[in-house]
């Protein structure tokens, strides 16, 4: 226990180098069979040292948690309820949540070490909630005697702040249900923002009161195949305080000024007088609609009430504006004031990476999703990216290339897992992290949507976590693979990816 100790202060003192899976396991040439595999955790944690030996937990534990762990605790408790493991103060094995102040784990970071019993200690809360998905990896996903697990000092904090997963609920609507499962699962991988395209020319989604017709008519449309549907605000807010509770923030989106056809279709007066096509729309395509933005006395106070009651539901300091596939000469002003419209509501503005022609604060992100965009200019003008370039982060991309219901306009050759976890996250400048996204135009059901999810989100996570030096798409599918029963737990519909011997 000493040497673990003494090493997770070490690290802590001087700031242990991350410590790459592969070097881990080759370096530890422990006689137990079960210390030479590499631990089964994605994403893999920064610094991880396995020491020969065991830890039985009995089916009965006392744990012990620190005032502040109020997720972490009831997530430890479910955990140890799924597998049948009681709460006693007087059983032996013991399970310690500690609050502590140590600058080197930072807001998420966490220490866990499995010695005599298993304590994990954080600055936060946040922290020792993903202390214990550490262990939930480390348990197996089903109900057991007893459990053995291994002896080991883990100290680990994300290579980045956002670890995102966009969901097109637009095309496509996505009932609460579904949405929970979702945060749960993401939650579990240490995924942490959930970024909703919540409008878009297929549909509306979203309950904005002083609007509408904005659900009652863009809420009853979807892309053709697809489901209709909109979340009320009730609704919004149950979401809200739901991913709050698994360190997920929801990010909406409101897709101005193109995208914008549900909008139209609802209040006709949004449209320039000479456009006639004002119907609801189910088709495929993309860039044909958009505010009309020479009446600029109707759309703006408009663009500001719809978004300051998206601001009021959603306490996010981002707010996506869209901005992405639309040709217009006044588009640059549009974004320029749209992202100050948000700026005055008190949040900070995304745009999509055609916003950054526009005259925007330094701080407004931009979220990249053509490989090739020139965005190099707006580096320079100290803007940061949300990484999502399509031949690594599309999803609605195959699994495999020519998958039934997948589109390959990004690349032909689909985003199979191994690409999605090539994404070299330092090759884009400066990014507060990395965001797969899911279009919805073919992806219809809860199943399709966790076959084309899983397990690439998994990669996303490991991008967004684990440090840009220790990826090793070998290692990765090894610990993935065994992670199968884990997922099968929590109900995913997953594609059996074959690098994963699944
Ligand atoms: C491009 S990426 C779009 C979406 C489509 C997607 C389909 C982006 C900002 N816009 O409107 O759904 O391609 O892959």
């Amino acid at each position: 226990m000493r040497t673990i100790l003494a090493f997770a202060l070490a690290c802590t003192l001087a700031g242990c180098g991350s410590t790459s899976p592969e070097k881990n396991v080759e370096t530890e040439q422990a006689p137990q069979a079960a210390q030479t595999q590499p631990l089964s955790l994605v994403p893999y944690p920064n610094s991880v040292e396995v020491i020969p030996g065991t830890l039985t937990l009995h089916n009965t534990v006392h744990v012990e948690a620190a005032d502040g762990s109020e997720t972490a605790q009831p997530a430890l408790n479910t955990l140890l309820e799924q597998l049948d493991i009681e709460l006693s103060d007087t059983a032996p094995s013991q399970i310690e949540l500690i609050r502590v102040q140590e600058p080197a784990l930072g807001d998420e970071g966490y220490r866990l070490i499995i010695d005599s019993h298993v304590s994990i200690s954080a600055n936060t809360d946040t922290g020792l909630f993903y202390g214990v998905q550490t262990l939930r990896q480390l348990l197996p996903a089903q109900a057991s005697k007893d459990y053995q697990l291994p002896l080991v000092a883990i100290t680990d904090t994300p290579a980045f702040a956002w670890r995102g997963n966009m969901l097109d609920v637009a095309r496509s609507f996505y009932p609460t249900e579904y949405l929970k499962s979702h945060i749960e699962r993401m939650a579990r991988f240490k995924l942490n923002r959930l970024h909703l395209h919540l409008s878009d020319d297929q549909g509306w989604r979203v309950e904005i009161k002083q609007y509408p017709k904005l659900t009652e008519i863009g809420g009853a449309s979807a892309v053709e195949g697809g489901r209709s549907g909109f979340y009320t605000q009730a609704e919004i807010r149950e979401l809200v305080a739901y991913a709050r509770a698994h360190h997920i923030t929801l990010v909406p989106e409101i897709d101005l000024p193109g995208h914008t056809q549900a909008a139209l279709a609802s209040y006709n007066e949004l449209a320039c007088d000479d456009v006639t096509n004002l119907g609801p729309y189910s088709g495929l395509e993309v860039g044909f609609s958009k505010l009309c933005l020479t009446k600029p006395e109707v759309i703006y106070p408009w663009v500001e009430n719809v978004l300051a009651e998206i601001i009021e539901l959603f306490p996010s300091e981002y707010i996506h504006i869209g901005g992405d596939e639309i040709k217009d000469p006044l588009y640059a002003e549009f974004i320029g004031r749209a992202t100050k419209i948000v700026d005055k509501l008190g949040r900070t503005a995304i745009a999509w990476e055609e916003g950054s022609v526009a005259d925007n604060d330094p701080d407004v992100l931009l979220q990249l999703w053509n490989d090739e965009y020139d965005i190099q200019p707006a580096l320079e003008r100290g803007h940061q990216l949300i990484l999502s370039p399509c031949t690594y982060a599309y999803f609605d991309h195959g699994n495999y290339a020519e998958q039934p219901n997948t589109y390959d306009w990004c690349r032909k050759e689909g985003v199979p897992l191994e690409r999605a976890y090539s994404l070299d996250t330092s090759a884009f400048g400066a990014a507060v992290g990395v965001e797969s996204a899911l279009w919805s135009e073919l992806v219809h059901t809860n199943a399709a949507a966790d076959n084309r999810l899983w397990p690439r989100l998994a990669a996303t996570a490991e991008l967004g976590w684990s440090q840009v030096d220790s990826r090793d798409y070998s290692a990765f599918t090894k610990r993935l693979g065994q992670l199968r029963g884990q997922l099968d737990a929590m109900g995913i519909q997953y594609y059996p990816e074959p690098d994963l011997g699944w």
